[in-house]
């Protein structure tokens, strides 16, 4: 079926989650629903007022506009607007908006019969982003633990954040999460190329099936994982890497404070008891 004409068949109403027929219908290509609405009014509310906090600071350069949280000396609490609540109330509109764009995702899933896969893997990015701006705030007792919301100043907080950890990279949870990052690519590489060898193979030459995608890769390296399996996998992939993204920062602070280094010298022992416990970590810019 062609998919303008799939399109008409399938865009009934019924299966939404709140608001019955209220929100029930398309704007050109766009589904509304409820929920739709709800994403509409956050992201806008939000979208202002981050151009009100550049009105405030008269920053228009937009890799420089930054609405920064409230200084740590806040604490868990309201801060005066100029002074990160403008952030705060950011910070609700952002989570508005993506928590309300996950459950459209849940009634255009509804609508079509089709499982929820896309909402929970776009629910995975909130967990990473609410991690960062809410869960570790919370565990470190201020606001001012988050990020800011610019286009530099944010690169700024992921390097003086890193660096407080001596070197990040020895963050064992960064470690997993950096690989599953890589295999991901690997596996979308692998993937799109096997399928582009046989689903275009070119003008005028025949289109070749999954099978010959399989018996590649049981020529190759002895086993195929198959044409849903690849998908799977690719989902199990991404996923990981965004949760062991949010295990990583969440136990920076609420459960290691030190260099990440250090946290390796048990394990370094249990191998090799006699080896010297080198000094620690001198601190950052040595
Ligand atoms: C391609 C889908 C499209 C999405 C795009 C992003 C905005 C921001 C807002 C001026 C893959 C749209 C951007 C709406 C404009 C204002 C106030 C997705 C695609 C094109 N980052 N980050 C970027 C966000 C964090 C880090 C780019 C968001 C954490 C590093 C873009 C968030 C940490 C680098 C951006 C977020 C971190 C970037 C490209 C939220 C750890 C780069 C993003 C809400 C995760 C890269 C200048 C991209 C860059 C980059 C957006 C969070 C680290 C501006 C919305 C705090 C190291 N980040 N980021 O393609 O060039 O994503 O930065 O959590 O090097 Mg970031
Ligand atoms: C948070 C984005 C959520 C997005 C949402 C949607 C819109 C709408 C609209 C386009 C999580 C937003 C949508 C706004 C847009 C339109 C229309 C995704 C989020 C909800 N690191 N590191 C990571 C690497 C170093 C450090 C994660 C590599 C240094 C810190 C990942 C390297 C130091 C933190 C990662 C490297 C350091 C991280 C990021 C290499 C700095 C984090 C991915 C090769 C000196 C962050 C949860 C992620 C994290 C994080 C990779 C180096 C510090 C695993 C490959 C050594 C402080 N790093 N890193 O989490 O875990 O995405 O965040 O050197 O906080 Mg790292
Ligand atoms: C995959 C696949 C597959 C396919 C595929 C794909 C995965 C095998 C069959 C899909 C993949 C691609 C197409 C490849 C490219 C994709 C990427 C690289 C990912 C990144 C994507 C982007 C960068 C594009 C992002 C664009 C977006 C999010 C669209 C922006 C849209 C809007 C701003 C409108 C949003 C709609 C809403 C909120 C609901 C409807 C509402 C309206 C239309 C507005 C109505 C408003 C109200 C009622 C309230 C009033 C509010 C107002 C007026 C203010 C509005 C404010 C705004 C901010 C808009 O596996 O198969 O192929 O294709």
């Amino acid at each position: 079926m062609a998919l303008l004409s799939f399109e008409r068949k399938y865009r009934v109403r019924g299966g939404t989650l709140i608001g019955g027929d209220l929100f029930d219908y398309w704007i050109g290509p766009f589904y509304v629903g409820f929920f739709g609405v709800t994403t509409a009014l956050f992201a806008s509310l939000g979208t202002a007022l981050i151009f009100y906090g550049a009105a405030l600071q008269g920053v228009w350069n937009p890799f420089l506009i930054s609405i920064n949280p409230p200084d740590v000396s806040y604490g868990l609490s309201f801060a005066p607007i100029k002074a990160g609540g403008l952030w705060q109330i950011i910070t609700v509109c952002a989570l508005g908006a993506f928590i309300s764009w996950a459950l459209r995702e849940v009634e255009i899933c509804r609508k079509l019969g089709i499982g929820y896969h896309v909402p929970v893997a776009f629910s995975f990015a909130i967990l990473a982003y609410f991690t960062l701006t809410v869960i570790r705030p919370v565990l470190l007792g201020a606001w001012g633990f988050a990020f800011p919301y610019g286009i530099f100043s944010h690169l700024d907080w992921v390097s003086t954040t890193g660096y407080e950890f001596g070197n990040f990279h020895y963050n064992p949870a960064h470690m997993i999460a950096v690989s599953f990052f890589f295999t991901t690519c690997f596996a979308l590489a692998l993937h799109g190329s096997l399928i582009l060898s046989a689903a275009n193979p070119g003008k005028g030459k025949v289109m070749k099936t999954p099978e010959h995608e399989d018996t590649f890769f049981r020529d190759f390296i002895g086993y195929s994982i198959g044409p849903l399996g690849i998908h799977r996998l690719g989902l199990f992939l991404a996923l990981s890497a965004v949760l062991f993204s949010a295990v990583c920062i969440v136990i920076s602070g609420p459960y290691w404070s030190q260099a990440w280094d250090q946290w390796w010298l048990p394990l370094w022992q249990l191998v090799d008891p006699g080896s010297m416990t080198p000094p620690p970590y001198p601190g950052p810019g040595l």
